[in-house]
């Protein structure tokens, strides 16, 4: 039976979302005008106000946020409510610049539990379960959210975040752990720790895992979800919109339903930033219509992905977005060639390999190569020079007939590439352009 937190919300008729949304999205404009200067001013500049905003129809007529606002506003300048107000900071583990820094009342902490308490329900969590919150702790949102949601399910919750993998793995089986929350590339480490501890799914007593914070696979849901003996579930969010559960995976686990009553959500054309017609592939676009603090209007995500909004078997109205395709920003362009890091991966699980790889690109002779470093499974590995180059020989193949490139591929021995505990480093670009 499906399990829901919140299922009158979720299983909610489309007239009454609509409703809902239309009646958030004016007060949340209301809002933004009387508090937020820096987003009075963008929508004085296109000539809107808020009587211009009646509906959802009318969302298109708001100026957009980007990540550029967000610097340029930092780390005040998009605040919607007094100082005081505030109760937490969060803030993202992007390298580059300055960090963005998001802000939040009590009431938005609130909400933002409430849709990490839908996902763990739609994993089928309950008051009867433990839930292991293995995503890191501090500045960044995924340890808070999902912590602050299994407590509201009224899981006994274990905040161990992340590290230390023999004490992960000793709280899972002491403690009977069922649930588990972490990176999926995390998860795909603890996995193979269990298995080279002689664990086998049956002595695990996990029966479900959350994993979000970064682009994975199903072919690596389907390696976790086996060395585990769990069902794997995908959940999405953005420090900007609060964290982890933006959107989560439902039993279907045929995308992920948008928590369409705090957020709406577009797909728009990153170039023009035209509004793009339903089933379309284009750029995420996020209104968060009862985030007080920190309200996010119309913001460009980045990220590529389209929606579905076919009849889910789980009950749930909510649209669902698909797995995200990767990021217009993490794009790569190789030799004129749109890569994306997710498109590498799944030819390497394909051929039956885990996703530890790192992708190196450079620039020789005016000329830019891509080298995949890839580990051997410790089945696979080998001394045999010619079995050795015949599996990159295969790779080689499935890369060309995937990318239209040619790659080079180096075989490495298995733990050799650096593990992460939270979002694994999958490109080095040393290009100097
Ligand atoms: O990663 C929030 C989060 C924590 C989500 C825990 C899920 C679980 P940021 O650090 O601000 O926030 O990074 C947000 O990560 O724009 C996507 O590019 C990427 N991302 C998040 N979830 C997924 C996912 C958290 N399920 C950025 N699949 C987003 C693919 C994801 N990419």
């Amino acid at each position: 039976m499906e399990n829901y937190f919140q299922k009158e919300i979720e299983c909610a008729s489309r007239e009454e979302l609509t409703k809902i949304q239309n009646e958030k999205l004016k007060e949340q404009v209301k809002h933004v005008w009387e508090n937020v200067p820096y987003y009075r001013k963008k929508m004085e500049e296109k000539g809107v106000t808020p009587d211009d905003i009646q509906s959802i129809d009318d969302l298109h007529k708001l100026p957009f946020l980007s990540k550029k606002d967000l610097r340029d506003a930092y780390p005040y300048g998009l605040l919607g409510v007094p100082l005081k107000d505030c109760v937490r900071i969060h803030s993202t583990s992007g390298t580059t610049g300055k960090r963005v820094v998001a802000f939040y009342t009590q009431g938005d902490i609130d909400l933002w539990e409430d849709c990490c308490a839908r996902a763990l329900a739609a994993a089928g969590a309950t008051d009867e379960d433990v839930c292991q919150v293995s995503y890191g702790f501090g500045l960044f949102t995924g340890g808070a959210g999902l912590n602050g949601g299994s407590h509201k399910l009224g899981c006994l919750t274990v905040p161990i975040s992340s590290g230390n993998t023999e004490r992960q793995i000793m709280f899972i089986q002491d403690l009977n752990a069922t649930v588990i929350c972490c990176t999926p590339s995390y998860a795909a480490y603890l996995g193979e720790s269990m298995k080279e501890m002689g664990l086998t799914a049956k002595d695990i007593p996990l029966k479900a895992g959350i994993f979000g914070a970064e682009a994975w696979s199903e072919e690596m849901r389907h390696s976790i979800e086996e060395m585990m003996g769990i069902k794997a579930y995908d959940i999405y969010g953005l420090t900007e919109l609060s964290g982890p559960g933006v959107a989560f995976e439902c039993s279907e686990q045929t995308g992920m339903h948008i928590n369409e009553d705090h957020f709406i959500a577009e797909i728009i054309d990153p170039v023009t930033e035209e509004v793009l017609p339903e089933g379309s592939k284009g750029e995420l676009v996020f209104t968060a219509i009862d985030k007080k603090a920190f309200p996010m209007m119309r913001y460009r995500t980045r990220d590529i992905c389209m929606f579905s909004k076919e009849k889910c078997s789980c009950g749930r109205t909510f649209i669902k977005m698909a797995k995200p395709m990767g990021r217009s920003d993490d794009m790569l362009i190789i030799r004129g060639v749109n890569v994306f890091p997710s498109q590498i991966e799944t030819v390497l699980l394909e051929h039956g390999y885990q996703a530890n790889y790192q992708i190196i690109v450079d620039r020789v002779n005016n000329t830019d190569t891509l080298d995949v470093h890839v580990e051997m499974t410790p089945e696979m590995f080998t001394d045999n020079v010619q079995e050795i180059t015949k599996r990159q020989n295969d790779l080689v193949a499935g890369l060309k007939s995937m990318l239209g490139l040619k790659a080079k591929v180096t075989l490495v021995a298995p733990k050799s590439i650096t593990r992460s505990e939270g979002k694994a480093v999958r490109v080095i670009d040393n290009r100097k352009i």
